[in-house]
């Protein structure tokens, strides 16, 4: 579970692959944040995580943020709402 600032607790899962400047983009924003908890998922690595990715979301594309279970594709999407909910 991952504290955002507004006190709630939310559960938070990216799917990734490292070789992707976008998730690269993401993963910078989640570094410098220094934000723990979040749930990693590599679709390259791990055999199952594309399909679940597709399944779960509706399409492949990474990075996908699962925000308590709802997905957020769009690597700017992402960062916004990640600066938005935990900085400060
Ligand atoms: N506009 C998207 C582009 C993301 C993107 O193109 N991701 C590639 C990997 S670098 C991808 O997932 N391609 C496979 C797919 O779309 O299923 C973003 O900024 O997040």
């Amino acid at each position: 579970m991952v504290k955002l600032k507004d006190g709630r607790e939310v559960e938070l899962e990216l799917f990734k692959f490292d070789s992707c400047p976008f998730c690269v983009r993401v993963m910078r924003t989640i570094k410098e944040l220094g934000v723990e908890g979040i749930r990693m998922r590599d679709t390259r690595r791990e055999p199952d995580a594309n399909a679940e990715l597709s399944r779960r979301g509706g399409k492949s594309q990474v990075p996908c943020l699962f925000i308590d279970g709802e997905a957020l594709y769009e690597s700017a999407d992402i960062d916004r709402w990640l600066r938005n909910s935990l900085a400060g």
